[in-house]
């Protein structure tokens, strides 16, 4: 599988990102949307447990919600109700999911970008609601995390055609956000987003068909937009890292440190 082209590459390294447009199969992509739309009704049909012993081990990052039959699903506090949903983790329950996480498209990315020993990080689904779906401010990844030596990878998969129109990513290359750093973030008024850009530059508007692939670094300031359209727009978010990212007590794993590649191949 030879996806990635020394053009995709030499991007990565210049400005921080590149595009793979259709490299998710259908049959694929189909299962992927089976599993956020599962997810989605796991979210709906949850409800919040507010106290603050439920409160998981990311302070102020996740809450607990439990289902119906008793089970507890951690989630973001950047939920908000039929409008913008990050649902997050749930690669152990559903083995389509983590087959497409430990994918040969997977392994092509992560050698294109952190190197041949790589980590699986974190994945979450994006959603955006149709009528208004909320827009995400400007950030780097890696600001959503503890201090760390070296950048890692986000691969941003739209499962659904995406657009301006439906609240697509806008990314702010190398070159024009004029910094490889990871810069300061400030919380928005009571949204518990982090904003790392207040400037005037719009980014680059992510327009791919569905089953595309936008491959970004950590420190690549990106946001996205509201979602105006009539349909929900989905997209799945994977991370990996070249080395475990750890929490602040420097053993436990920040989400998770899951061994991917060992020397180019796959090993999970
Ligand atoms: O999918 C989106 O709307 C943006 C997601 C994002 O930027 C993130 O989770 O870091």
């Amino acid at each position: 599988m030879v996806l990635i082209s020394e053009e995709n590459k030499r991007q990565f390294v210049q400005e921080g990102y590149f595009l793979l447009p259709q490299v998710i199969g259908e049959t694929v992509l189909q299962s992927l949307c089976d599993v956020c739309e599962y997810c989605i009704e796991e979210f709906n049909t949850s409800k919040r447990m507010d106290e603050p012993e439920e409160r998981a081990s990311h302070a102020g990052e996740l809450y607990t919600r439990v289902t119906a039959e008793g089970k507890q699903i951690q989630t973001s506090v950047l939920n908000i109700k039929n409008s913008r949903y990050f649902l997050e983790q749930r690669h152990d329950e559903h083995p389509n999911l983590a087959e497409f996480i430990n994918s040969p498209l997977m392994a092509e990315i992560c050698l294109a970008t952190v190197g041949s020993n790589a980590y699986f990080h974190f994945e979450e689904f994006v959603v955006k609601f149709p009528h208004g779906g909320a827009s995400f401010s400007w950030h780097q990844d890696g600001a959503y995390v503890p201090p760390h030596r070296l950048p890692y990878v986000s691969v941003w998969c739209a499962l659904d055609a995406v657009n301006e129109e439906n609240g697509t990513i806008y990314v702010l290359p190398y070159s024009r956000a004029g910094t490889k750093e990871l810069v300061e973030h400030d919380r928005n008024d009571g949204e518990m987003e982090k904003v790392g850009y207040e400037g005037s530059d719009p980014g680059i508007a992510v327009v791919l068909p569905a089953g595309s692939v936008a491959v970004f670094a950590s420190n690549v300031l990106h946001r996205s937009g509201d979602n105006i359209s009539h349909s929900k727009r989905r997209a799945l978010l994977v991370q990996f890292s070249a080395e475990p990212i750890l929490s602040d007590d420097g053993i436990t794993p920040w989400h998770s440190a899951d061994p991917f590649l060992h020397e180019g191949e796959i090993i999970s």
